[in-house]
């Protein structure tokens, strides 16, 4: 993942962070698809699970945990169930049926490899495996907060979040679309998995009403910014770069940000939601700074560095 500059906490490193981040997320992910009959499902979930991706989302959920008071180990098989719920709808929105592509995280994509009939299976399992995660090794947790847990990952999976996004996205496709629809799509298809990462870790330390309603509006913020960068990307960035191919909105007739408003419009817009996002968390950014010993970092740095992260990043 590329290094940032971020405007938020001194002495924070946040390309530190991230990098040390992203190992603990790579092992636990390893560790949770252990040698299991049958092999060939195993593999072709490994397969999509284990090709790399900025791993954004479990990152979210530790560093959101975090802000509230918990532990990144506690919140750990949520952080990897996130990543399996993510990964599963980029294999699925990768089939034929759906967007039909043949490269993603820089590798050809699970049914080009597995066939179809494997890639939904793969799908299917890395969806339910989450659920698993969640409700049967996520030992040390509270069972309310799990049960909280997994209301919220059923919501953003289901027909409230990325299906319902899904399929009016598929509806729209070579049609013309307002300004209204493009952002509901993109808060079910996009934001409402990210939603859940925050609000999930925050569960998983027990955090208060008013710091789950502040992370809500954060990840409304980023949730529709990281959908702007992405069509951006789309028509600026290359497929190597990408990992995916690049210039897919334009081949699928798909209204975009950049479509509806000009590329600097759709930058200036992402960033002032990144602004809207970060705004949101300033009163725990306060409160923990007043409580923590001077020179300690800012417990609310990692979500304000990854909200900045957002409308920086490359690819
Ligand atoms: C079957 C329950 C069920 C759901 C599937 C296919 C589908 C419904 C929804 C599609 C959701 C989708 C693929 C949205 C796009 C989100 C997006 C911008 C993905 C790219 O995320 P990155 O850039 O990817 O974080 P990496 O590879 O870095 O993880």
């Amino acid at each position: 993942m590329a290094a940032v500059a971020t405007t938020t906490g001194k002495g924070f490193d946040f390309s530190a962070y991230l990098e040390s981040a992203r190992q603990r997320v790579e092992a636990a992910l390893e560790a949770a698809l252990p040698p299991e009959r049958p092999e060939s499902l195993r593999e072709a979930m490994r397969y999509s699970l284990l090709a790399g991706g900025k791993r954004l989302r479990p990152i979210l959920c530790l560093a959101a945990c975090e802000l509230a008071g918990g532990s990144s180990q506690a919140a750990m098989p949520t952080a990897v169930a996130l990543e399996m719920v993510h990964t599963m709808s980029l294999i699925h929105d990768d089939l034929p049926a759906m967007d039909n592509d043949d490269l993603r995280r820089g590798r050809p994509t699970n049914h080009k490899v597995y066939g179809e009939a494997n890639a939904i299976l793969a799908g299917d399992a890395l969806l339910t495996r989450a659920f698993e995660l969640v409700a049967l090794r996520s030992p040390g947790v509270p069972a309310e907060r799990l049960l909280a847990v997994v209301g919220e990952l059923s919501l953003a999976s289901g027909a409230p979040g990325l299906v319902g996004g899904q399929v009016v996205d598929l509806e729209c496709e070579g049609k013309s679309v307002d300004l209204d629809t493009l952002e509901y799509i993109h808060l079910h298809k996009t934001g409402a998995l990210l939603r859940a990462c925050v609000i999930c870790g925050a569960h998983i330390a027990g955090a208060s009403n008013a710091l789950l309603e502040a992370l809500g509006t954060y990840a409304r913020g980023i949730g529709l910014a990281f959908q702007i960068i992405d069509d951006i990307l789309d028509v600026t960035a290359s497929s190597e770069v990408l990992g995916k191919t690049a210039g897919k909105d334009l081949t699928a007739d798909k209204t975009t940000y950049p479509k509806l408003l000009g590329l600097e419009e759709s930058r200036q817009r992402a960033e002032a939601l990144v602004a809207e996002a970060k705004a949101a968390l300033a009163p725990f950014a306060a409160d923990a700074a007043a409580t923590v010993i001077p020179g300690a970092v800012d417990p609310a740095a990692p979500l304000l560095a990854l909200a900045d992260y957002i409308t920086s990043r490359d690819r």
